[in-house]
């Protein structure tokens, strides 16, 4: 038996444009995925966040699936283009949905985990070069400005950025996510500008607001293994950990990019010159916490055939509904490195879940024993890892609700609990009542 302490948080998450809809509602303006997702081709079916799970309309309900769950803190994110619709336009009538979301959330007893960036940059600043463009930082720090001065009495801790590896990699180098670009050098400026309006946003929530709840940034990481014991896969390897992981986690912790990456991407990219002096160090400005998403490990392989040398690997880990390696014992060994290598933050389990493909019976119940067992073994670590010492201190999975899977659209469901995306009905998946369980008993 696994016992959690009485401070551990357990929690849940999604994302603005994921769930909410509402696309057009209250000043709301495009973001970049409105416009992506419109693009023929880009996503499964065609499918858009226009409408999603319409949790703007229904987040009174969506609450109390949060209290069904006895959750201690709910964490989700802020549209951008509801604050900011025009630039240099803030949108009072915006904020407002989020001020009745925290304080709902509070009256209930349940803490706001607030992100400023899951990645629906307004349309209007994407059509003034968006994140490749420097002035995307000061968009950004008046963007964070007001929302720090409106919500802080209501959140209880602050995320900047989301995963930008995805908003710079994804979006920016291998095209598959908003705006769809595929240009390493732009890319390269787009982690940079992500990662400086972090910092910069962080230093100006404590030294200019004097505004205390914890702060810090959310990175999905994945452990890399090699494929084989070759030279060329241990080459892969160490490639594709600089281009996933290291890429962030060294400018953040060591205030510096790593030195093999910046060769490597030298055969592409003209020149660093954007990389302005102070930039480190503000990139590098100490937070509160640090926050992991973890899905799945990564196994690779040497490819002669890709640019940065690197190709996914076969392996025969059990998968999720996405292909990936359920993989919990390397979750550890993340954490592990983490510890060893780079940090003693507080580190909080930002995201962790699982889609599968779930059949709603008809008795309305969902038997999802793959996403539950995913769960537990991941919760199991956890608690293990804080046996150790490795100072967890909360986890939240991913997702309250099954939402728009990005690219993937309404085709993966990663929600504990089932979204009818015909009549927006909801359902308790087992993962859920099993989740209720948990952190009722805080234990496994
Ligand atoms: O749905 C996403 C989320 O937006 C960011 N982290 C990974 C999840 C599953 O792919």
């Amino acid at each position: 038996m696994k016992q959690f302490s009485k401070d551990f948080i357990f929690g849940t998450a999604t994302s603005s444009y994921q769930i909410e809809g509402a696309a057009n509602e209250a000043g709301r303006t495009p973001s970049i995925w409105d416009e992506f997702s419109k693009i023929p081709g880009k996503v499964w079916n065609g499918d858009t966040g226009d409408i999603a799970c319409d949790h703007y309309h229904r987040f009174e309900e969506d609450i109390e699936i949060i209290k069904a769950l006895g959750v201690d803190s709910y964490r989700f994110s802020i549209a951008w283009p509801r604050i900011f619709p025009y630039e240099g336009q803030y949108n009072p009538e915006g904020m407002e949905f989020y001020k009745k979301l925290a304080a709902k959330l509070n009256e209930a007893g349940i803490k706001p985990f607030v992100t400023l960036y899951h990645w629906d940059m307004p349309k209007w600043a994407h059509d003034k070069g968006g994140w490749v463009n420097r002035d995307s930082v000061q968009w950004f720090l008046e963007y964070a400005e007001k929302c720090f001065e409106e919500l802080d009495g209501l959140v209880s801790m602050w995320i900047t950025h989301n995963e930008p590896w995805c908003a710079a990699l994804l979006g920016y180098y291998e095209g598959v996510h908003a705006p769809g670009h595929k240009d390493l050098e732009e890319a390269a400026k787009v982690s940079h500008h992500l990662l400086l309006s972090h910092g910069k946003a962080v230093k100006l929530y404590k030294n200019k607001l004097e505004l205390d709840k914890p702060i810090g940034i959310t990175l999905n990481l994945s452990p890399v293994y090699p494929a084989s014991d070759s030279v060329e896969d241990l080459l892969a390897a160490n490639n594709f950990d600089g281009y996933l992981n290291r890429w962030f986690l060294n400018p953040i912790f060591k205030g510096s990019y790593p030195s093999d990456m910046m060769n490597l991407y030298s055969k592409q990219i003209k020149s660093f010159d954007y990389i302005q002096q102070g930039d480190l160090l503000d990139i590098s400005t100490p937070c509160d916490f640090f926050g992991i998403n973890f899905y799945n490990r990564a196994l690779i392989r040497y490819s002669s055939e890709s640019t940065l040398l690197f190709e996914p690997g076969e392996s025969d880990y059990p998968k999720t509904g996405m292909g990936w390696d359920v993989s919990p014992n390397e979750f550890k060994e993340l954490i592990h490195t983490l510890r060893r290598d780079y940090t003693d933050l507080p580190i909080y389990i930002t995201e962790n879940g699982a889609s599968y493909e779930d059949v709603l019976e008809e008795d309305g119940s969902v038997h999802d024993s793959e996403r539950k067992d995913y769960m537990e073994q991941h919760l199991e670590a956890i608690a293990v890892l804080n046996e150790e010492g490795m100072n967890i201190r909360g986890y939240y999975l991913w997702s309250l609700l099954d939402n728009f899977e990005w690219a993937f659209g309404y085709n993966k469901r990663f929600g504990i609990t089932y979204v009818d995306f015909t009549t927006q009905k909801r359902y308790m998946k087992d993962s859920a009542k099993r989740y209720a369980e948990i952190v009722h008993c805080r234990q496994l």
